[in-house]
């Protein structure tokens, strides 16, 4: 059996068993029978072992339902009373990453990164919702959000099998992990590997918009992905780029919060320009020379030319 397939029984066999067993109520609570389904759909996507991308395996048993309910609640911050309420069920019906949130069990501890900095990304197809040129520019902004912070370079490709593979899919699209129609998962992403590995997936049934008007914006949506793609997990922190839950920032000016800088960073280094003082005593001597030329101070020296300094010099990953 491929490891796919082999995935796809998991999640059928989990889905089987975890509707045959009741979630535990908060008595005091108005849960409705449909709110009971929609929980449970939502632990066992998020929250049970077997639905977890290929690539990660984790730790089993602690699988029974009280025990996913409990662990979305330590995640979320909130009471970890291993019965469903209100409070629960609010931050359950909030739009997210398909992601799941429980990495942090990775059986094997290994770091899931990619063994190189040079990496490529393709997209596939486009979302009807935004021009081609939107897409392609949001996409490339949400990558350079991870490349500025440490020493990954991401090429595009236009054809062929880059490493990460980006497309728009509605309901099940290919890789057993289906979407659910308007809202709920938004996206996801798999971690750094071969084939799927880094590949990015986005759930054309949700409306994605290049601002902050009705829908989700696609630079915020895949700035999260990436993450998942470059081998990061969910943070608990509410303010950072990878917690699961969908929230719009400013996208113009967008600065990656230090939790993420830092977990990045943690995989692959950051970016230590060592050579800054050199060049910039090399810049005075030109400087200088051209003060003594005759074409005038600094007359050829734009600041592209020694911002392509900068960028061709000495990037070392720590
Ligand atoms: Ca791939
Ligand atoms: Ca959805
Ligand atoms: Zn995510
Ligand atoms: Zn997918």
């Amino acid at each position: 059996m491929t490891p796919a397939i082999s995935a796809a029984v998991g999640l059928v066999v989990s889905l089987g068993l975890c509707f045959s067993i009741p979630i535990p109520v908060e008595d005091s609570s108005e849960v409705t029978e449909n709110d009971l389904r929609f929980a449970q759909k939502y632990l066992s996507a998020l929250y049970s072992s077997s639905s977890n991308p290929i690539g990660i395996l984790r730790k089993t048993g602690a699988n029974s339902v009280t025990s996913q309910l409990k662990e979305m609640q330590a995640f979320f911050g909130l009471d970890v009373t291993g019965k469903l309420d209100e409070e629960t069920l609010e931050i359950m019906k909030q739009p997210r990453c398909g992601v799941p949130d429980i990495g942090e069990y990775n059986f094997f501890p290994r770091k899931l990164k990619w063994p190189k900095n040079n990496i490529t990304y393709r997209i596939v197809n486009y979302t009807p919702d935004l021009p081609r040129a939107d897409v392609d520019r949001a996409i490339k902004k949400a990558l350079r959000v991870w490349s500025d912070v440490t020493p990954l370079n991401f090429t595009r490709l236009r054809s062929g099998t880059a490493d990460i593979m980006v497309s728009f899919g509605k309901k099940e699209h290919g890789d057993y992990y289906p979407f659910d129609g308007p809202n709920g998962l938004l996206a996801h992403a798999f971690p750094p590997g071969d084939k799927i590995g880094g590949d990015t997936h986005f759930d054309d049934d949700e409306i994605f918009t290049n601002d902050y008007k009705a829908g989700y914006n696609l630079f915020i949506v895949a700035a999260h992905e990436f993450g998942h793609a470059l081998g990061l997990d969910h943070s608990r922190d509410p303010g950072s780029l990878m917690y699961p839950v969908y929230s719009y920032a400013e996208t113009t000016n967008f600065i990656l919060p230090d939790d993420d800088v830092q977990g990045i960073q943690e995989l692959y280094g950051e970016i230590i320009i060592l050579c800054f003082l050199y060049y910039a005593c090399k810049l005075q001597k030109i400087v200088r020379s051209f003060g003594r030329s005759s074409f005038g101070p600094a007359g050829g020296l734009g600041f592209v030319t020694v911002i392509q300094w900068l960028k061709g010099c000495l990037i070392i990953p720590i």
